[in-house]
């Protein structure tokens, strides 16, 4: 689909901005998708617990995807293996279920190497986060369990506690399970951030009715313990809260709002419209890589970008912007520029339908999502939410 030029009937005498073509606006696109996915950094996570506690269905129920499974494993040392997920904003440390006596011993050891090597420099792989599983009925907490735990802290590892699998029903969870945890609580472990232990349920349980819980919890104690500068990281890889990539956005779009009527201060004559566009071309890349589109996809992401913000492919730069103009309140009127106020509210529109467009991506599978964001679906879809916002405000 393309967008029909619409080119205003400016009388604003043509500045000296060159116009700027699809594949330049691609280009840009690119530079700034790349830009935005590096500046995420990569949030890394180690979770241990005996086998089959429940550590890759949990990974799995707030990161949306099996990281074992779908990263490129490399050991670490005997029975610690780090996964990197190929979208490079997600690290795994997962120690195979052998995290008590010897195997325990070495796994301590290879964390300690990984927290001396952050010291010397190697950041990309430091951890951020430990999370220690429990599996309720195990109803033991062992003095090795104890230990590693201990020896976790010590390191100066933040290690959240998390019972697993527990039942629950009307809102309660199983009172044993709940002892259980008092019962942890009680020993007086360095558990972070606030000393208890989160209950969760990962995997609803059609046969008993208990559903899944106390994931947010553990997400939001996540964010209590991780440096800020891996936060944008996390938000980016989760899958569980939405509200967090919401409000992310909601930043991006407010910074670029800024720059946007910063750039319109002197309005620009409609054929300078292209002055917008590296704002708004920064914009969308960094919402995209806020929501954790997948990284791979940004060469069919970067032609969409450019097929909106040029107005389609069979034309110049000329209308670059302006033919967007129509979705915005004074965006159209004859014989003026853009304004400051129309600058922001033109990239405002923007931002918020690229926005939408991410969040209904995240509503598809994996494959779906794919598909989707390398189809022109992408730029049917980013108009037609702006019409949307359109008809909303008359
Ligand atoms: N009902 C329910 N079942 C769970 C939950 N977590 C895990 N399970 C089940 O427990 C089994 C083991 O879960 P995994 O996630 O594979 O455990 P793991 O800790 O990754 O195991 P290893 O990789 O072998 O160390 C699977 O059959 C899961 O379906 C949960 O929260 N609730
Ligand atoms: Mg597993």
């Amino acid at each position: 689909m393309t967008i029909e030029p619409s080119p205003p009937s400016g009388t604003v005498p043509s500045g000296s901005v060159p116009d700027l073509t699809k594949l330049q606006v691609e280009g840009m696109f690119e530079k700034k998708l790349a830009e935005a996915f590096a500046a995420l950094g990569c949030f890394n996570l180690a979770v241990f617990g005996k086998t089959g506690v429940g550590k890759s269905t949990l990974v799995n129920a707030i990161f949306g995807r099996d990281v074992a499974v779908t990263g490129v494993g490399s050991p670490v040392t005997k029975g610690l293996v780090y996964y990197r997920h190929p979208d490079g904003f997600l690290g795994l440390y997962d120690s195979e279920g052998f995290e008590t006596g010897t195997a325990g011993n070495a796994i301590v050891e290879g964390l300690r190497r990984i927290v001396a090597d952050y010291r010397t420099g190697a950041v990309d792989r430091q951890i951020h986060a430990v999370w220690y599983l429990v599996r309720w009925s195990d109803r033991r907490f062992e003095a090795a369990q104890e230990q590693f735990v201990r020896e976790l802290a010590d390191l100066g590892l933040p290690v959240i506690v998390v019972m697993t699998q527990v039942p629950s029903r009307d809102g309660v969870a199983h009172p044993e399970a709940l002892e259980f945890a008092r019962y942890i609580e009680s020993l007086g472990l360095p558990i972070r951030p606030h000393g208890r232990v989160v209950v969760t349920n990962a995997l609803g349980d059609p046969f008993t009715g208990s559903p899944v819980f106390g994931l947010q919890t553990l997400l939001d104690d996540t964010y209590e313990v991780i440096p800020e500068v891996v936060a944008g990281a996390l938000t980016a890889a989760q899958m569980l809260d939405m509200s967090r990539k919401k409000q992310q956005v909601a930043t991006i779009i407010k910074q670029a709002v800024v720059v946007a009527a910063g750039v319109g201060a002197t309005p620009i004559p409609f054929a300078d419209a292209a002055l917008l566009v590296p704002n708004q071309v920064t914009m969308i890349a960094r919402i995209t890589a806020a929501y954790g589109l997948p990284p791979n996809r940004s060469k069919a992401l970067s032609t969409a970008g450019a097929v909106i913000l040029t107005g389609g492919a069979t034309m110049a730069g000329r209308y670059a912007v302006t033919s967007l103009l129509k979705f915005v309140p004074g965006g159209m009127v004859a014989g003026s520029a853009i304004s400051a106020t129309v600058a922001g509210a033109l990239t405002k529109a923007v931002g918020h339908a690229w926005a939408r467009v991410c969040e209904y991506s995240l509503t598809l599978t994996p494959e779906a999502r794919d598909q989707f964001l390398s189809s022109p679906q992408v730029t049917e879809r980013f108009l037609s939410y702006l019409k949307d916002a359109r008809s909303a405000r008359t």
